[in-house]
């Protein structure tokens, strides 16, 4: 076990303004009411709780007047506290554990850890490619604009985010699970060369083939990995309480087996799980499976 001994901070972010649905907000809550904190202990792991960012949800942080984007500013202001948080777990040694909210607190994420690791490799995994900008969105919702913006590219108040930090290369950026991508999303993922493995490699390559490869690609010429799991990339059947389910996903098993040799391989830096909308699932079954998607990327074993 790569991480054993490691000191983990678990924070939340009750953020669902980037998906512009309510629900999402709840995902930290349910993640941690399905036994998140005692099986990473039970694992070995020192974890500290540091509770929730406080996001303000008014209607008056609509969209900015001169875009589209939805409730631009208090996303902005939100990632820029996890910004600083993130980076603050990683100065003290400890492994930075984000539990979203909607997938746009992933620049956040990411701008904390790009400030301490500026050529950080990225896994996403998702049905979506998350590469849109104001230009090509066709929601204006700021969670399918997440990747684009780390990688430096859309709103300059997005791209700024964690103060002139360092962009997420696109070599070093592996895709995994797209099957939702959006017209603007494929120019961009062609013209940048990028690896995104879609359902149809996951289904010819099979989950460990495309995890060997998704490996070399964000292992090369980077330090660490920041792995950001939606978790509408699995199938709706094993996680049905996501904000934007896309039938035809990867399995559970599929998905366990990924965390796991994301974990064999030892790389592992930083993660984070979003999506989870509590307010549509069956028992908690997406937080259920958040979890155990998470202690097999921190070493589980079943025997
Ligand atoms: N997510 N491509 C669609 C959009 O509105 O841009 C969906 C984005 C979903 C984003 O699931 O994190
Ligand atoms: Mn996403
Ligand atoms: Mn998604
Ligand atoms: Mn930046």
């Amino acid at each position: 076990n790569p991480h054993l001994g490691k000191h983990v901070s678990v924070i939340g972010v009750p953020m669902d303004l980037g998906a512009d649905r309510r629900g999402v907000d709840m995902g930290p809550s349910a993640i941690r009411c399905a036994g998140l904190e005692q099986r990473l202990e039970h694992l070995g792991y020192t974890v500290r709780d540091e509770g929730d960012l406080i996001v303000r949800r008014a209607k008056s942080y609509g969209a900015a007047p001169e875009s589209n984007l939805k409730y631009l500013y208090e996303i902005v202001r939100v990632n820029s506290e996890l910004a600083e948080a993130v980076a603050g777990m990683v100065d003290q040694g400890r492994f930075p554990l984000v539990l979203g909210g909607d997938h746009s607190i992933a620049i956040g994420t990411l701008a904390g850890v790009l400030r301490r690791k500026p050529s950080v490799g990225v896994i996403w995994y998702d049905s979506h490619g998350d590469v849109n900008t104001a230009d090509t969105s066709p929601s204006g919702n700021i969670h399918g604009m997440a990747l684009a913006a780390a990688m430096g590219y859309g709103h300059p108040a997005l791209v700024g985010i964690g103060g002139g930090c360092p962009s997420v290369q696109p070599e070093h950026v592996a895709i995994i699970g797209a099957r939702s991508l959006d017209p603007g999303e494929q120019r961009f993922l062609k013209e940048k060369g990028m690896a995104v493995y879609t359902m149809h490699e996951v289904d010819k390559l099979g989950i460990v083939r495309v995890m060997e490869l998704a490996l070399e690609r964000v292992t090369r010429g980077t330090s660490g990995v920041h792995v950001s799991v939606d978790l509408d990339g699995l199938d709706p059947a094993d996680a049905p309480g996501v904000g934007t389910p896309v039938a035809a996903g990867i399995s559970l098993r599929e998905s366990l087996l990924a965390m796991e040799m994301l974990s064999d391989a030892g790389v592992v830096t930083s993660a984070e799980f979003v999506e989870v909308n509590p307010a549509l699932d069956i028992r908690n079954r997406t937080a259920l499976a958040a979890v155990e998607l998470i202690t097999s990327l921190f070493g589980e074993k079943i025997l």
